[in-house]
């Protein structure tokens, strides 16, 4: 269990402005929950871990970085920070702000952010304001605004949000003994993944081959190009152009592994299976998993022999999404016990 402010149990590998000052809940410390039996059904014969980011005080792991960039902008004397988001930057923006007795604005694509997130980051007393189109175009509004005005701008952008989430590469490691063999993840704006490429390199205890995956209608890195629209359910990974997106190309080709896509449909039955497994996340979480699964299945990454973690970064409570509805059972209002029986016996009897 962690009993200190993430940046201060790993500070001698933490490169932060000496004016940075503690704003934490606590985050990091998630487990890495083994998964015997989902290794077994993509072939077998090798070790499969979940990073499972979705148990940071905010539900994502966007809080190892937001300790680090809220703190570093409170000790320079800003008062106020400010992001775009696909919803998970925006909460935890608004909670450590609200820590920090900073306040927080976020802009976000209209009707594209999951509920979980819109309503956290309300309840934290965030100032959320939206815009016509996707997050690509709100990210270059708050870069303007920063710009021009005394307000933080707390995107991975920031590069102290990096210095926050290369410690979730320093766990595994911990966990684990050693880096793992490949490391999945889902990639949006770039920033997780060339944090973490970071973190295993500055802990000096091995470096995985990095699997990047984007959801097939928001793939710029695979296409080679911006995406206009970018569209996919997995809303939290719905960007266009990816900030740090040269920087994750250089991050996965330097690994020896590769960015790549998988569809929607990949995406859901993943998250699907994760959870049958009794872990929820989010729909962007079970990206790095389903790009994994799409890999064995096509004979282009063997998993013989090896360790592999995926880093499911957000709680599924983020995006509850229509499953609440289609797993009731309809059909099912109950008049008394004998009705309650016969439902609970069904064909037994
Ligand atoms: C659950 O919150 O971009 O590649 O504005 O919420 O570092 O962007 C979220 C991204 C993966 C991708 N999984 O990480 C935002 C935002 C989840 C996410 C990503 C996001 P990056």
């Amino acid at each position: 269990m962690r009993r200190q402010p993430l940046l201060q149990h790993y500070a001698e590998y933490i490169d932060l402005p000496e004016h940075t000052r503690v704003v934490s809940l606590l985050e990091g410390g998630t487990p890495l929950v083994p998964m015997p039996r989902l290794a077994a059904e993509l072939g077998g014969g090798f070790e499969l871990y979940i990073k499972y980011e979705g148990l940071n005080p905010t539900g994502s792991f966007k809080d190892r970085g937001m300790t680090a960039a809220v703190g570093e902008s409170l000790g320079r004397g800003a008062r106020s920070v400010i992001c775009a988001s696909t919803g998970n930057t925006a909460a935890s923006a608004a909670a450590y702000a609200a820590r920090a007795g900073m306040r927080a604005v976020v802009l976000i694509p209209a009707g594209k952010v999951a509920s979980g997130k819109l309503a956290a980051t309300a309840a934290y007393g965030a100032q959320v304001l939206q815009i016509e189109g996707s997050f690509d175009k709100a990210l270059e509004l708050v870069v303007a605004i920063s710009k021009k005005h005394p307000i933080a701008l707390v995107n991975s952008l920031n590069p102290h949000r990096l210095q926050g989430q290369k410690t979730a590469a320093f766990e595994i490691v911990d966990q684990l003994g050693g880096a793992p063999d490949w490391l999945c993840l889902p990639v949006g704006n770039a920033g997780n993944i060339s944090a973490y490429w970071m973190g295993f390199q500055d802990y000096g205890q091995g470096l995985p081959k990095l699997l990047g995956v984007q959801a097939a209608g928001a793939a710029p890195l695979v296409a080679g190009h911006p995406i206009e629209q970018p569209e996919t359910l997995a809303t939290a990974i719905r960007i266009g152009k990816p900030a740090r997106g040269e920087q994750a190309m250089a991050a996965a080709e330097e690994s020896g592994g590769r960015i790549i896509a998988a569809s929607d449909d990949q995406i859901v039955a993943m998250r699907q299976r994760i959870a049958a497994e009794g872990l929820w996340v989010e729909p962007a979480s079970a990206a790095g998993l389903a790009g994994l699964a799409q890999q064995i299945a096509a004979g282009t990454l063997d998993p013989s022999g090896l360790r592999i973690v995926a880093v499911c970064t957000g709680h599924g409570l983020k995006d509850p999404g229509s499953e609440p509805q289609t797993v009731v059972e309809a059909s099912t209002l109950l008049a008394d016990f004998n009705a309650l029986e016969a439902a609970i016996l069904g064909e037994q009897t």
